[in-house]
């Protein structure tokens, strides 16, 4: 199971050079088509259980970046709009948003500012699903026409909700930050708004700036950071040329500048907790495996997400936190020791969780 996350963004804003830093990848930055990439997700604890398991193969989890290659401007129904709808099997976005200088690449919009920039990808967004939900919404009034009393019934509380959820972003409020309740988060689940999904806002300085990178971050997240909402300051383009240097290099050239954590890592771990994702492990078939999971996800569901069968015939989990495992020397020293507890469908999987299933099909 891979975590899909979308680049968004005015044109030349940076979003092909952040998604090559992101993906260690070289696609050129001159071509306007689609790019989709992977990188993997560094987690230092699935190094630490290959040491003590020695397993054949070590799979990390993996997100994928998907970069639209064009900008998402022009409403909704337009070039735009068709773009928006490809986005809407992801499950978060990055807006990338312009804050370099550079003369000879003008900005779309004749100047730089970047306040400007956020707010028009965000109106981008809800026009989107403003206009999913009014169609949704004629369509509604058609059906209700000939519907008998229980469709009508279902018919009628959609409308409500739709109503309820159109109004909010008329005001301009994303549907992330409604605090909807869980029963009608999966009722518009199918909808895939994308005010819905965490937005990661990229402010992509220039080689200058990165001294300032922190203050900037903090200022700018003290009036965006919000509910599945943060803000993040790179430069797009140094990240992307030390990914295309050798280790060695590339960690000279970060203490130079001052950069701790590469941006990959950071823009994975902000994501994730933009996501609420947690982490757990598996180490069967000579495999140590890293599953990112929703918070609060059950044991039962952990195991569908893993083969559907472990679902269906899931009888109970085996776990040990990281933590505890560590303390002994391998798996069989701490089934000995008692510390592997059983548990059942409803356990929420903890992070760092290492888990056997055991199923019956
Ligand atoms: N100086 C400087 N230039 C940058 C930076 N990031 C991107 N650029 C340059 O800006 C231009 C546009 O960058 P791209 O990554 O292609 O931007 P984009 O958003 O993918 O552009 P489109 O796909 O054409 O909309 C390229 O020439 C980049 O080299 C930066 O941090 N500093
Ligand atoms: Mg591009």
């Amino acid at each position: 199971m891979s975590i899909d996350i979308g680049i968004v963004g005015l044109d030349k804003s940076g979003k092909t050079t952040i998604f090559n830093a992101l993906t260690k990848g070289q696609a050129d930055t001159k071509s306007s088509t689609p790019h989709i990439g992977k990188a993997k997700v560094p987690e230092p604890r699935l190094k630490a259980l290959a040491d003590m398991l020695q397993p054949k193969r070590v799979v990390p989890a993996e997100v994928s970046y998907i970069d639209i290659g064009a900008s998402v401007k022009g409403g909704d129904r337009g070039m735009g709009g068709q773009i928006l709808s490809d986005l809407s099997n992801t499950d978060a976005l990055i807006n990338v948003v312009r804050a370099f200088t550079d003369d000879s690449i003008p900005h779309v919009e004749g100047s730089l500012d970047v306040e400007r920039d956020i707010t028009a990808i965000d109106l981008e967004l809800t026009l989107h699903d403003a206009g999913i939900i009014s169609r949704r919404l004629e369509r509604i009034e058609t059906s209700l026409k000939g519907a008998d009393p229980t469709e009508r019934q279902s018919l009628l509380r959609e409308q409500q909700l739709l109503e309820k959820l159109k109004a909010e972003l008329e005001k301009e409020m994303p549907i992330r930050q409604l605090g909807l309740t869980a029963d009608e988060t999966k009722a518009i689940s199918n909808f895939q708004f994308l005010t819905a999904k965490p937005l990661l806002i990229a402010v992509n300085i220039g080689e200058g700036q990165i001294g300032e990178s922190t203050s900037l971050e903090a200022e700018l997240n003290s009036r965006h950071r919000g509910v599945g909402r943060g803000v993040i300051a790179l430069c797009g383009k140094l990240e992307m040329e030390l990914t295309q240097l050798d280790e060695e290099a590339e960690k000279e050239y970060r203490t130079e500048f001052g950069i701790t954590e590469p941006v990959l890592e950071r823009v994975i771990r902000l994501s994730y907790q933009l996501l609420d994702l947690i982490t757990f492990f598996t180490t069967v078939s000579e495999e140590v495996k890293a599953w990112p999971i929703p918070k609060g996800t059950t044991a039962l569901k952990a195991a569908g997400k893993i083969h559907s069968d472990m679902e269906r015939g899931f009888i109970r989990a085996e776990a040990i936190s990281y933590d505890d495992l560590m303390k002994c020397d391998n798996l069989a020293e701490a089934h000995k020791k008692g510390r592997l507890r059983l548990e059942g469908k409803g356990y929420p999987v903890q992070d760092g969780d290492v888990i056997t299933f055991l199923f019956n099909i």
